[in-house]
């Protein structure tokens, strides 16, 4: 579809204010693509509705993150960026990958699992068949790799699945797409509870680390995270938090976990978390003011949607097309 050019596509859920997992597990790596790959990043608020979310706060959030993922160093002239529900494709596309995806494959879905547990109140068939309309993001686009932190991995090779099961039925339909999950985008976890995924809907404000919270309070929140109760900071088996901060460490800074426990030797944990807390405000803080500026000028932001609205659907059409004619839905 695109002469050679090989395609990355991912999403973000306005769900919640956007956390350093969704910062370090995707958008940081995002523009990693930019030159080598055609890029669609998409504001998937079609996957938020899966939660109960109230209009006012989705809305703004819509705004929010499309500013976001240009303050993160995405440029829309390179990569194109649109929110979810204004290429009506995916929703299409995602009711004709429903009739492909197995009942019993959707069951096996971790985040499904943990969603309808979270959410016992609202089991919806959105959110049981969210991996379909997933699928639909991606395949639209003849996608080659999916950057994602390592919790979407499941979701991606559904979508291979899908994807595959489709292209013997109906040869040569979809490009079957790769995950990528690169170094940084391992989980980050909660600062509260370590051995749970660190996400913006936790009601536990402490336990997340927020992309725009300010630099007192990123400190104060890793100054309080859980660890154990050694002083030692290594990186071992059943110490949890003190992985996590590790972990969040070496991915603002680069270093390897040999060199952070070698760099750490002989101080506390005082001094580790003052540190990590230190390395991540000063990594957020551009971020910061560049979003702050792009968040004010709500007109350009609605243009930038609409210009991103418009690529994007000229390429959704063409491959819902083809699959609407191989499936023999008449064209008129
Ligand atoms: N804790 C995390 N560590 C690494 N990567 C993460 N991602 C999310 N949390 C972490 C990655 O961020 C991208 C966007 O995620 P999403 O908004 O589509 O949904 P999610 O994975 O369900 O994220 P949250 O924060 O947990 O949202 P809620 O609370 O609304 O469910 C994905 O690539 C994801 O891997």
């Amino acid at each position: 579809m695109f002469q050679d050019q090989k395609v990355s596509f991912s999403g973000v859920q306005p769900s919640g204010n956007l956390t350093i997992g969704n910062y370090l597990g995707a958008i940081r790596n995002f523009s990693k693509y930019s030159e080598e790959y055609k890029c669609f990043y998409c504001v998937v608020d079609e996957h938020a509705i899966t939660v109960r979310q109230n209009p006012a706060e989705l809305r703004r959030r819509t705004y929010e993150t499309l500013a976001l993922y240009m303050a993160c160093g995405l440029d829309p002239d390179q990569n194109t960026l649109y929110v979810q529900s204004h290429v009506h494709e995916h929703a299409e596309l995602a009711w004709i990958l429903n009739c492909f995806t197995m009942f019993g494959e959707l069951s096996r879905m971790t985040q499904f699992k943990d969603k309808s547990s979270k959410h016992a109140d609202n089991i919806n068939a959105g959110l049981f068949t969210y991996p379909a309309l997933m699928a639909a993001d991606i395949l639209l686009y003849q996608t080659d790799v999916v950057p994602v932190g390592i919790d979407q991995k499941q979701h991606v090779e559904l979508c291979r699945d899908i994807a595959e099961r489709f292209n013997q039925i109906y040869p040569g339909t979809f490009t079957v797409p790769e995950p990528i999950i690169s170094r940084s985008g391992m989980k980050i976890m909660s600062l509260a509870e370590p051995t749970k995924k660190m996400s913006k809907s936790d009601e536990n404000v402490n336990a997340v680390v927020y992309i725009l919270d300010d630099r007192d309070t990123i400190i104060r929140k890793f100054k309080r995270a859980v660890t154990d109760s050694e002083t030692c900071v290594r990186f071992a088996e059943g110490k949890d938090g003190i992985n996590n901060l590790i972990t969040i460490y070496s991915c603002f800074t680069g270093k390897t976990f040999e060199e952070i426990e070698k760099e750490f030797e002989g101080h506390g944990y005082g001094d580790f978390k003052l540190a990590v807390g230190e390395v991540c405000a000063d990594a957020l803080a551009p971020v910061q003011t560049r979003f702050h500026e792009l968040l004010s000028d709500k007109a350009s932001l609605e243009a930038q949607m609409r210009k991103g609205a418009e690529e994007a659907s000229y390429y959704a059409r063409r491959t819902l097309g083809k699959v609407q004619k191989k499936l023999g839905f008449v064209k008129l």
